[in-house]
């Protein structure tokens, strides 16, 4: 049987195709590897230890922190801080973005930005939860002050992005711009091998991911595909199945290996939806995009040509198969 691929191999053979390659990337990869891995070590443990639970203090969107979230937050913040490779770092968690530009940092040429435990909320109940990352080449001048606007990029000029999903295994899934690459990690042996070579999305799926009980106030066209996903025709395989696990990263990524769309529209509660555009829709939209999925905030508006004006702005996201998601974008043209 021919030795499977480990995460970091990938990664140096990825690298040997762009001579100019200066490493930093890799650099980069191997510090969210290795927080990835000592994050996970917490979560597997988070029953047994008096580390589940509210830290008593709130994030930037005034929602409750777990201290999970403190803790991922603080681990993927040293890490990528220590190599030398990110001039600084934008966190669901922190109310400002973070600058490294100092010292060992002071020529780096990346930004990192991350919601480091999304749906940390469903720890507690055993629920999967993911770190997800976008990474930007920054614009100011290598060197000067890291500013808002090499965080404020719009989601195409991302270098690369992924997800890491704490679930039944653990799974490390990112693109670079050249198609999307699922490893699976091995706690027995500390190590991320290559599981998912080259994912692609199906053009069509069975499953819609919505929360429901927000059904009232949604959107008309909303409504009106929700409805559509729950008609009954045998040539488009409707109806489709509801799944929603309320976990942004677990949702998509059985979507996006089983073919289906995730929503999260605006609503009355939440004039411009719930998740935010650089540390969630950005890096999952590039990912679905790269895999041969969409992504839109609403009818011509794809995610990644939105131009951000705040750190913690927020969208209506809705993505997934390709067909899913145009035949969405037609009733809410209507
Ligand atoms: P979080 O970043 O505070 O964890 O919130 C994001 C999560 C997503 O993972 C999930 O899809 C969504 O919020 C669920 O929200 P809701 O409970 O409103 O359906
Ligand atoms: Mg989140």
């Amino acid at each position: 049987m021919q030795t499977p691929i480990t995460l970091g191999e990938f990664i140096i053979e990825s690298q040997a195709e762009y001579p100019e390659a200066t490493g930093a990337l890799t650099s980069l990869f191997s510090s969210l590897r290795l927080a990835a891995k000592v994050v996970n070590r917490e979560i597997n443990k988070a029953g047994l230890v008096d580390i589940v639970g509210a830290a008593g203090n709130e994030n930037a969107q005034g929602e409750q922190q777990q201290k999970l979230d403190v803790f991922a937050n603080d681990k993927f913040k040293t890490a990528l801080a220590a190599r030398g490779v990110a001039c600084g770092i934008a966190s669901e968690e922190e109310d400002n973005y973070v600058t490294f530009d100092e010292g060992h940092n002071k020529d780096a040429d990346y930004v990192v930005l991350m919601d480091p435990l999304d749906g940390s909320s469903n720890i507690d109940v055993n629920v999967s939860v993911g770190t997800i990352f976008s990474i930007y080449r920054r614009v100011s001048p290598v060197g000067s002050p890291v500013t808002l606007e090499d965080f404020c990029q719009p989601g195409k000029d991302q270098v690369a992005a992924g997800y890491i999903i704490y679930g039944s295994s653990t799974m490390m899934v990112y693109s670079t711009g050249n198609g999307v690459n699922g490893f699976t990690f091995d706690p027995s042996l500390g190590v991320f091998y290559l599981s998912h070579p080259k994912m692609t999305t199906p053009t069509s799926g069975k499953t819609y991911s919505v929360n429901e009980g927000n059904y009232v106030r949604f959107p008309q066209g909303v409504k009106k595909y929700i409805k559509y996903c729950q008609e009954e025709n045998a040539e488009t395989n409707r109806p489709y199945t509801s799944r929603y696990i309320g976990s942004l990263v677990s949702d998509f990524h059985r979507n996006l290996i089983t073919g289906g769309i995730y929503m999260y529209p605006s609503s009355s509660r939440y004039p411009n939806g719930k998740l935010r555009l650089l540390y969630e829709c950005n890096p999952i939209a590039f990912l679905a995009e790269q895999a041969g999925g969409k992504a839109i905030a609403g009818a011509g508006q794809r995610i990644l040509d939105i131009r951000p004006t705040e750190l913690h702005q927020r969208v209506p996201f809705f993505v997934g198969s390709a067909n899913m998601v145009d035949k969405l974008e037609d009733f809410l043209s209507e």
